[in-house]
């Protein structure tokens, strides 16, 4: 069973395992298929415009206007015969037969053409540029909205979830935000978690990190802490000892690749044609690995946070690309003064510390509960509150993470088809195997959504400060839909302020005015507790008391908690 005082790996478990064998054919086809990688989203080939079957005309005399065509006509009548006498020159030499439809601004004339002409309208704006009289000609045209449509195989039909809330409720809205931005590539997103894996989708957008891994029989990596952050894997063998237990672990738990998984879900190579889409297209990604075998020590997870943010850690070099934004979808027990001080010291520095709630159906679990954290609950597609979500007063926003509304389970089942998160993977559960696209849920998941939504806003106002980044996430996101966990009276108040929408967020922070300075988060006030029953208060005392004189502070583990 877990350890009471593991910090948390907030995913499920349950569709992903699952997903991983199911979606390896799948993901196999799509790695196998046609890529066209690196490609930017303005050199894709272009839809064939629309014609409306009018023609948009310059003349080379300069005068269009029927009033103005000749400025020494007498009349409006004589203007019209002049312009009249034109078309039918015109019809002469071209074959065109041309009229008027009306007077555009900047000299230009709207001009119909017969049926015959109208059905090739770029062979007759060629017969008509012909005729010297005319300076100009060009098809009129429908534009359409340029709502951005990555060419992920995956974005069209797997992730509703990153779309409009037309196209899911509980959608992020990212496609009318691309409009705007897709991120800085300047910017760093750290990703405190497992380390990471050089995933084709993934690979490129990775600057180094840091592994802070202290213990050699967690790390799996031969040794404690180094320069290489690559996820030596944190599968669990039945009979292994994890450090702090005396109690061999009866089953293995596979490699979980949960810090690639999250890295993808913000930060995937986006229009490249290949798997998924992310939600910053540029930001680098910075992965600070602290959790292996056994889980995370929240010693060393505050090391990488204060680390990724270009605070000083002792024997560690300085980071030479801090991050701008901290993702971090792990966690457990209550905000410490340890973990405050950090947040507080990174918010200072100007970094944004997103952490996920947790999946434990319980309180809000540290350090998400941390005083100027965005915490992060998640949604399913439909927008409702998922049933592993945890919730409470120090939530900021939701968004979506996969699984099931509270209001759709019946009896342990959910009654409609569960969303999840496309996410980037690998297949092996004890070394490494081959690269996938996976199903995940859980708010691991939904954390990520928002760092890269925030450093969307900060790519269009790098001023932004940590606190006006929080305030604008809120302020920008879409209501809980009517009928739902959160808009029960009992549970108001517990979900934040509502769903995430990149759209609405990104308009708003190119209007934040500068502060005079970052804000400072008060100390946490808040309660929070364990979360979900799986750490008990005497227990957990206990606990933190012997890491604290053993100079651990708290143990990571992979939940299990959704069956
Ligand atoms: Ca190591
Ligand atoms: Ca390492
Ligand atoms: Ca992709």
């Amino acid at each position: 069973m877990q350890q009471p005082h593991r910090y948390q790996i907030r995913e499920s478990g349950r569709i992903a395992r699952h997903g991983a064998l199911l979606l390896a054919l799948g993901a196999a086809l799509w790695l196998g298929g046609p890529a066209t990688a690196g490609a930017a989203p303005d050199s894709a080939a272009r839809p064939t415009p629309h014609y409306s079957g009018n023609f948009i005309v310059r003349w080379r005399d300069d005068t269009a206007s029927t009033t103005t065509i000749a400025p020494a006509a007498a009349s409006s009548s004589v203007a019209a015969s002049s312009q009249s006498d034109r078309m039918l020159r015109i019809q002469q030499s071209t074959g065109v037969a041309l009229s008027v439809k009306r007077q555009m601004g900047g000299n230009l004339q709207l001009l119909s053409v017969g049926e015959r002409d109208a059905a090739d309208p770029e062979a007759t704006a060629a017969r008509l540029r012909q005729d010297p009289r005319i300076a100009e000609v060009v098809p009129d045209r429908w534009l359409r909205l340029h709502d951005t449509t990555p060419n992920d195989p995956e974005f069209a039909f797997n992730q509703p979830y990153l779309g409009t809330p037309a196209l899911a409720t509980g959608g992020v809205n990212l496609p009318p935000a691309w409009d705007r931005t897709r991120g800085n590539s300047g910017l760093v997103i750290a990703v405190v978690d497992t380390g990471y894996l050089p995933h084709p989708d993934l690979a490129s957008r990775i600057v180094p990190g840091y592994d802070f891994i202290t213990d050699p029989a967690i790390a799996n990596d031969g040794d404690g802490r180094d320069a290489d952050a690559t996820d030596a894997g944190d599968g669990v063998p039945a009979g292994f000892t994890c450090p702090g237990t005396s109690t061999q672990t009866t089953t293995a738990t596979p490699n979980s690749w949960h810090g690639t998984r999250v890295a993808g879900t913000l930060g995937a190579l986006t229009s490249n044609g290949l798997n998924i889409a992310g939600v910053d297209w540029n930001a680098r990604i910075q992965p600070v690995r602290v959790s292996g075998r056994c889980g995370a020590l929240l010693s060393d997870t505050v090391d990488g946070m204060r680390w990724a943010g270009g605070l000083s850690v002792p024997n560690a070099p300085a980071n030479p690309t801090p991050a701008r934004v901290v993702n971090i979808s792990l966690g457990g027990g209550t905000c410490s003064s340890i973990e405050q001080q950090a947040v507080n010291d990174l918010a200072a520095k100007g970094v944004v510390v997103v952490a996920a709630a947790g999946n434990s159906a319980g309180a809000v679990e540290a350090p998400a509960d941390c005083a100027g954290v965005v915490a992060v609950t998640a949604h399913a597609n439909d927008g409702e509150n998922v049933s592993y979500a945890n919730t409470g007063p120090q939530v900021s926003l939701s968004a979506p993470g996969g699984g099931c509304g509270r209001s759709k389970m019946s009896s342990g089942s959910c009654t409609v088809t569960p969303s999840y998160i496309r996410t980037l993977s690998n297949d092996g559960t004890t070394s490494l195997g081959n690269y996938n696209v996976i199903n995940s849920e859980g708010t691991s998941f939904a954390a990520p959504l928002v760092s890269g939504v925030a450093s969307l806003m900060l790519a269009v106002n790098p001023a932004l400060t940590p606190a006006q980044v929080l305030a604008t996430l809120e302020s920008t996101a879409r209501p809980h839909p009517a009928g739902t966990y959160c808009t029960a009276s009992a549970n108001i108040g517990t979900c934040g302020a509502g769903l995430l929408d990149a759209n609405a967020a990104v308009i708003a922070a190119a209007q934040v005015a500068p502060a005079p300075q970052p804000a400072t988060p008060a100390p946490s006030s808040s309660g929070g507790g364990g979360g979900g029953g799986a750490l008990s208060w005497p227990v957990a005392l206990g606990l933190c008391a012997l890491g604290l004189l053993l100079g651990l502070g708290g143990r990571v583990r992979q939940s299990a908690k959704r069956r």
